[in-house]
């Protein structure tokens, strides 16, 4: 446990940095208070504007709102174009480095020529805009290629992180209708080489309407797996080089067009579309890459999460790259081959920022300091966290041991559908305290409320709330307005109300302010788990348990995992009360495997003749929380059959 006193430590962010930083006057907040929604001005200046926007906000219609109206821009042309035409097109726009050690640089030049031969072979495909174009890929340069190619002919994509299911890519195929995908051959991990067409190929059967057009990317080369392509499936070296110096037009979009979708886990099982738009996302992205992150063209810059998820999207592409700064991608596993690897690449590219997540530093901490150590990390001048909470001991181990205790730490707050970091310290003006993510950005309207949604006192427990839209916001679910009220907006909305002050945005996280109004982030309070940064909903993994022959009923709860955060525990009843051996044990978890991907492996599985039910038979999912975490057990007097809680508890600990 850590103590109290080490949690109050707070820090400065040191002169130098102060002195150099894109944001270091803190007026900057009652600035954009006082002059708000227009302060959002000043994300939409980093942009090119094709045609000027009339209106900033329009909030005539909550909580669909909208953002910079009537304005035109295109996010290719502000990711590339325009920073080949300043003057800047032989800067490093990405530095690549694969598993096994090989590297590829693009300049602005080489990503704006790709770029467009991409566009010109999408469109030659018969993509149009508006259609919804899939990218199954792992972490290869083709991945920002091909987002940025369907952002320049106007085509949303949707990114499937490569370690999801087949099924998992039908499902989202299917939600978004998506005729067209691009995918690759396979990619590295450990050293292996992984066959990912063959669960691309599998995928593709269950989409349910005809897909057109698949591109399949050649990573593996010689290693590659025995390729025959089916009839709707092309080479994507084939069809760069039949649009070899190939130009298209930048598509006019309107900033409320959709820039593209993405998939994210929820309550219920099915994941939900989370539709972002082009002017008010990519402003939101640059804007926070150049107050939070403090990037400047000049910088290079690595945030080592994968492009699959949100982080990726706003923070190693569309964030970094609309500033025109050099950004890093690396393919593979930070302990490949040695527990060094990400210090390794610090250190060979003179990175100056450095963006992860707390379950990587709790993997560094356990791997210990002699890794960092063996490498000059001299180059980083401010390090980011995002994705779960940051415990202070880990906090302070990255401030010291990566940072050599100068780098600042941005504690980021955020998610899919918040577009782009909401609570964090900016780096040249605030104090730090571990553990706290800090204050709101300017702009931002944030509470912690009761259940009625009346704020509470400093040091309580409460639920996070925003009280105001903000351009990198979610602008509903795809085709699915219902649910984006429903699962966002209803709980403390007035829902009959035109008045933008009746709508308050409910993102699902506990949370606690201090005196100085900086948020501890206490987690999430739906049926979420969030397992090392990653969002998975218990009713998708339940489901899939479900799904496996021979099982009854399931109950899945996170519990806490000293690296992962929180991991997987699932308590299963098997059909005719079958005490469940090794091999149903297997099963289960393959059958996890499959549905949804590694990431959702239980961590546990418990066969148990009962689940602890209450006595209108709901599942008291907080007593097997209890048990996953050896807690002492909470009340169990509401229960319909109290004694199966111990005998779970039993069962566990005889297993561990
Ligand atoms: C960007 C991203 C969102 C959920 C969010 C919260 C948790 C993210 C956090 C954090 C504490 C932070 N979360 N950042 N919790 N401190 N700095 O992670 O998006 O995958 O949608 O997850 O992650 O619970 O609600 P997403």
């Amino acid at each position: 446990m850590e103590t109290r006193l080490e949690d109050e430590v707070a820090f400065e962010p040191p002169e130098d940095f102060v002195a150099q930083a894109n944001v270091s006057d803190s007026s900057i907040y009652d600035e954009f208070a006082a002059n708000w929604p227009e302060c959002w001005e000043r994300a939409a200046d980093l942009l090119d504007w094709d045609d000027e926007y009339e209106q900033v906000l329009d909030d005539s219609n909550p909580p669909f709102y909208k953002w910079f109206t009537e304005g035109k821009l295109n996010a290719s042309y502000n990711c590339l174009d325009r920073h080949v035409e300043n003057g800047d097109k032989n800067r490093a726009a990405i530095k690549w480095e694969g598993e096994l050690g090989e590297t590829r640089t693009y300049t602005y030049q080489d990503l704006y020529r790709e770029v467009n031969e991409f566009s010109a072979a999408l469109r030659a495909q018969g993509v149009e805009e508006d259609d919804v174009v899939t990218l199954y890929m792992p972490m290869i340069p083709e991945l920002p290629i091909a987002m940025l190619a369907c952002a320049r002919i106007g085509a949303p994509h949707s990114v499937v992180f490569a370690g999801f299911s087949a099924e998992a890519l039908a499902t989202r195929m299917n939600s978004a209708d998506s005729e067209y995908l691009v995918t690759c051959d396979g990619y590295y991990r450990r050293g292996d080489s992984l066959d990912h067409l063959d669960k691309a190929n599998e995928g593709l059967d269950g989409v349910d309407h005809d897909v057109e057009s698949v591109v399949v990317v050649d990573r593996l080369g010689g290693d590659g797996f025995d390729r025959d392509l089916r009839d709707n499936q092309h080479d994507w070296d084939d069809l760069l080089a039949e649009h070899d110096g190939h130009r298209v037009e930048p598509v006019e979009r309107d900033a409320e067009d959709m820039i593209f979708l993405m998939y994210t886990s929820g309550t219920t099982g099915q994941p939900k579309g989370v539709k972002h738009t082009t002017g008010g996302y990519l402003s939101y992205a640059a804007w926070t890459s150049h107050a939070v992150l403090d990037i400047e063209p000049e910088d290079t810059y690595w945030c080592s999460a994968d492009i699959g998820w949100i982080t990726g999207h706003s923070y190693i592409v569309y964030g970094p790259l609309a500033l025109g700064t050099t950004t890093v991608m690396y393919e593979g596993t930070p302990d490949y081959p040695e527990c060094d690897r990400l210090w390794e690449i610090v250190e060979k590219y003179s990175v100056d920022i450095f963006y992860t997540a707390p379950t990587a530093i709790r993997a560094f901490m356990k791997w210990g300091e002699k890794f960092p150590e063996s490498r000059d990390l001299s180059s980083l001048r401010l390090l980011g966290t995002v994705g779960e909470p940051i415990n202070p001991r880990a906090w302070k181990w990255y401030h010291e041991h990566i940072g050599n205790g100068e780098c600042p730490i941005v504690d980021t707050w955020w998610q899919t559908e918040t577009g782009g970091m909401m609570i964090t310290t900016l780096p040249g003006i605030s104090t730090m305290k571990p553990g706290a993510a800090g204050p709101p950005l300017p702009g931002i309207d944030a509470q912690i409320v009761d259940t009625t949604g009346d704020e509470v006192e400093a040091g309580r427990a409460g639920y996070l709330t925003v009280n105001k839209p903000w351009p990198g916001m979610l602008r509903t679910l795809y085709n699915n307005d219902e649910r984006y009220i429903s699962e966002y907006w209803e709980e403390y909305s007035d829902t009959d109300s035109d008045d933008p002050d009746d709508w308050v945005y409910f993102p699902e996280d506990g949370a606690k302010i201090d005196a100085d109004g900086y948020i501890t982030i206490l987690g999430r309070v739906d049926d979420v788990i969030n397992v090392s940064g990653h969002r998975l909903g218990t009713m998708e993994i339940e489901s899939a348990i479900v799904g496996v022959e021979g099982v009854a009923e399931a109950a899945v709860v996170g519990g806490t995992h000293d690296i992962k955060g929180e991991a997987v525990y699932a308590y299963v009843i098997t059909e005719d009360g079958y005490e469940g051996d090794s091999d149903f044990h297997e099963r289960i978890i393959e059958g996890v495997n499959d549905a949804i991907g590694p990431i959702a492996r239980p961590e546990e599985v418990v066969f148990t003749p009962e689940l602890p039910k209450t006595r209108s038979g709901k599942i008291m999912r907080r007593l097997l929380e209890d048990v996953a975490n050896g807690d002492e057990l909470g009340n169990t007097s509401t229960l319909r059959n109290p004694e199966i809680v111990e005998e779970i508890e039993s069962k566990v600990n005889a297993q561990s």
